[in-house]
């Protein structure tokens, strides 16, 4: 197989998931830092749409996060990141990706959307945050007593949720929750794919 090349961004957290599950997978791939501002010819001509994650692989081209993380899994996975199959993955991952990640958004740049004060956002987003305090009573991970493909996929996202307001975050009641985000922050796997170019 030629060389696997990443189109990514560093703190973007659909690239952040790509390279998770890359790394997670074990193959070999050159990750290619872009700037959003000056995107690459070469990952335009390859995806015109210009978003990051981009993936070139044996002249296959796949230019979003979630096939992306399939591919891979799809090569290798050790773990058992797929929970073969269980459709709860990607309804989770459906969730964060169409419901989570708009009140993200808001709540992130709330003076771009001044209907509505930041708290207003925040509270939306909080029912996921609930919601995913509740799968943490059931199991040490969202799904599973290990990680799977669901907790890689959401754990950039909620991230950015906790960093918006790190205070507020820590002093909420979802210490579950608080703590499999501390427990993601720190694995190698999440600092080896943060690591400055
Ligand atoms: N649905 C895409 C979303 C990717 C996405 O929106 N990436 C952002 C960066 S976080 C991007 O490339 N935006 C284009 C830009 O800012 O010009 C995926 O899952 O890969």
């Amino acid at each position: 197989m030629s060389e696997a090349l990443l189109y990514s961004f560093r703190r973007c957290p659909y690239a952040m998931r790509a390279r998770l599950a890359l790394r997670y997978c074990g193959l070999a791939v050159r990750i290619i830092e872009v700037s959003l501002k000056a995107k690459p010819a070469e990952m335009l001509a390859l995806s015109p749409k210009g978003t990051v994650p981009v993936l070139s692989v044996a002249g296959q081209v796949i230019d979003e996060s979630l096939p992306i993380m399939q591919w891979a899994l799809a090569q290798h996975d050790p773990d058992d990141w797929l929970l073969q199959g269980d459709p709860a993955v990607l309804a989770l991952i459906a969730e964060n990706d169409q419901v989570f990640k708009h009140h993200l958004n808001r709540y992130k740049y709330a003076d771009r959307y001044p209907e509505h004060p930041m708290e207003h956002y925040r509270a939306e987003g909080e029912v996921f945050l609930q919601k995913l305090e509740g799968l943490l009573t059931q199991h040490e991970y969202l799904l599973a007593e290990h990680m799977s493909l669901a907790d890689a996929a959401l754990a950039p996202f909620v991230r950015q949720f906790a960093h918006v307001d790190r205070e507020w975050f820590a002093a909420t009641p979802y210490r579950r929750l608080q703590k499999w985000l501390q427990r993601f922050l720190e694995s190698p796997l999440f600092i080896a794919v943060m690591a400055k170019p």
